[in-house]
């Protein structure tokens, strides 16, 4: 192809900055991510979709839905192939965005994707904004908001656990979980609707304690799903466990026998590790990202300093501590020195467990697991602690999708049981006539609206969408 270097992948964003979020146009992007690559994947959307899709393939491919072997063409330069692809249509409305979508299947690499971008533009595609084709979908009816962002949840899962959850959540569990507290809400609300146009009636056909107890549920719903939110976190993050303990205790050892690969340097020289080595790794059912650290010392050396400076950073923002030593002694004395630097449940691991440990006046009562990370002795069972410990940490059943529950669904979450807390302060004391608390109800069922995207105000839209990447 003769003519100027197609823009390259990255420069999608910018001109999409300029271009501006505008509906009903039809837009572009590289699906797949920049790179080497087999196949990349440029869809289009919109109603345009067919006849940009004619302005650059040969032949059209007619059959939806079916994939076509076809060339690629500039609209202007027809004779010039930039590649031989495969593609597909979805005509409108049965696609992933609800318009008619074309995806051309092409050669991958930096080059080839990014010449047929542009020979889309060329033809009058605009470029897609971060999100744009789900946001789509959503406005279409195609998906609802919490799908949508279990969409974004499954493409940034880098866990077993963060899989889990957001493949079970796109099937709509979270979203007939939200959607079953709305209804509760709005029976609420009509539950007290009588009392409203009735308040001369002492004891309306509904009972005060009715409307309570209601009330209650519904809040004790809303704050489990709020408390599920720690959960969330470590199931897509990963928990923090941190390996401390003195200098040469098989921190690093651990960590290698933990990656079934050398990570981290090994030496019997005490003080090797310096900066924190971290590694995530995905154990059933809590990712761990599991740090080796500077062994804890006083030292006079700058350098090992500041490594101690490091691991003490690591310390306080611990989940779990697994503190290593090669004895009940060594563990005792440096018990103290962690419970002032963490609040991280400890589990503590006599380390070396194939050599004799001097234990002499020992009176460390704790329960020790002991580890030899050379054989791999004792490696389960402290995996098996660890795992117990996240548990009681996360304080949840992980019974419902809760890896999927992002932030904006919590703060939503939060402002609906605020919203029943209120209402039912006003209900039980009395103080306030009936429909100064309910409008208390009308916020919580308006913020549960807006969570599940019954209201998808632009400003909401925007919030979810912007994180996205481009082409999905
Ligand atoms: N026999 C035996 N030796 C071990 C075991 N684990 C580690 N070692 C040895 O102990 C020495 C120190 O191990 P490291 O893993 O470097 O110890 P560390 O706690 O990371 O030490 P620093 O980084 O200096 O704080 C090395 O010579 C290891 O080979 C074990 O389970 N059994
Ligand atoms: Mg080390």
């Amino acid at each position: 192809m003769s003519g100027a270097r197609p823009s390259l992948p990255n420069s999608q964003a910018d001109t999409q900055q300029a271009a501006g979020r505008v509906r009903g146009d039809t837009i572009v992007a590289i699906a797949t991510a920049a790179g080497r690559s087999a196949v990349a994947v440029v869809r289009i959307s919109g109603p345009d979709a067919e006849r940009i899709g004619r302005a650059v393939l040969k032949p059209w491919p007619t059959e939806p839905r079916t994939l076509v072997r076809c060339s690629v063409h500039s609209p202007d330069k027809r004779a010039d192939v930039i590649d031989e692809a495969l593609a597909v249509l979805f005509p409108a409305p049965a696609s992933y965005t609800g318009e008619t979508v074309l995806e051309v299947h092409t050669h991958g690499g930096s080059y080839v994707p990014a010449a047929v971008f542009d020979a889309m533009v060329a033809a009058g595609a605009r470029p897609a904004l971060a999100g744009e084709f789900t946001e789509r979908a959503v406005l279409n009816r195609k998906l609802d908001l919490v799908r949508a962002e279990t969409v974004r949840a499954l493409i940034d899962a880098r866990t077993g656990a963060a899989h889990r959850s957001a493949i079970q959540a796109l099937s709509g569990t979270l979203t007939r979980a939200y959607a079953e507290l709305r209804e509760n809400a709005i029976g609420l609300e009509a539950l007290i609707a009588f009392d409203i146009d009735f308040p001369e009636e002492d004891h309306g056909p509904i009972a005060r304690e009715r409307v309570e107890s209601a009330a209650r549920i519904l809040m004790t719903k809303l704050r489990q799903l709020v408390d599920s939110a720690p959960a969330a976190i470590l199931a897509r993050e990963g928990a923090l466990v941190v390996l401390a303990g003195p200098p040469n205790a098989g921190k690093s050892t651990l960590l290698n026998a933990f990656a079934g690969e050398t990570r981290a340097i090994v030496s019997e020289e005490p003080g090797t590790t310096r900066d924190a080595i971290e590694i995530l790794l995905d154990g059933d059912p809590w990712p761990m990202r599991l740090v080796d650290t500077a062994g804890l010392r006083t030292s006079q050396d700058t350098v090992e300093r500041l490594g101690i400076e490091v691991s003490e950073r690591y310390l306080r923002s611990a989940d779990v501590v697994v503190l290593c030593a090669e004895s009940r002694a060594a563990l005792q004395d440096i018990r103290a020195r962690i419970a002032s630097a963490s609040d991280g449940t400890v589990v503590s691991v006599r380390t070396k467990s194939d050599m004799a440990s001097d234990d002499t006046g020992a009176t460390e009562s704790d329960e020790i697991v002991d580890v030899c990370a050379l054989t791999g002795d004792g490696l389960g069972e402290l995996r098996a602690r660890i795992m117990d410990v996240i548990s009681a940490r996360a304080g949840s059943s992980m019974e419902l999708p809760v890896a999927a529950v992002s932030a904006r669904q919590r703060a939503a979450l939060e402002l609906a049981e605020n919203e029943i807390r209120l209402f039912l302060e006003a209900w039980t004391s009395g103080a306030l006539p009936a429909p100064v608390a309910a409008a208390h109800l009308t916020g919580a069922t308006s913020a549960l609206d807006q969570l599940i995207g019954v209201i998808n105000s632009d400003d909401v839209l925007a919030r979810v969408f912007s994180t996205f990447c481009v082409g999905k």
